[in-house]
């Protein structure tokens, strides 16, 4: 399981980060955690392959938001995330 940690300019309110939680929702069905802040500025997702960077810049671009950049990271099955 990845972490995916995404780099987001533009939230102002809760429902700017609705908006990004379910863009990524439709962008990648099988996302786990979709959670967004705005005061962060970042959204951060469970993912078990790899994302594909292109189809993430292009939905939250349509969304109307910013995307900065996107990060990766391996995910222990006892770390944080983990059941
Ligand atoms: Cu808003």
């Amino acid at each position: 399981m990845n972490k995916i940690t995404v780099k987001i300019d533009g939230m102002m309110c809760g429902m700017c980060e609705a908006h990004i939680c379910e863009t990524i929702r439709n962008a990648f069905p099988d996302a786990k955690k979709v959670s967004a802040s705005r005061k962060s500025g970042e959204a951060t997702f469970l993912y078990e392959k790899e994302i594909s960077e292109e189809i993430l810049k292009k939905a939250i671009a349509d969304t109307g938001y910013t995307f900065v950049s996107v990060s990766s990271e391996e995910q222990k099955k006892h770390g944080l995330f983990g059941r």
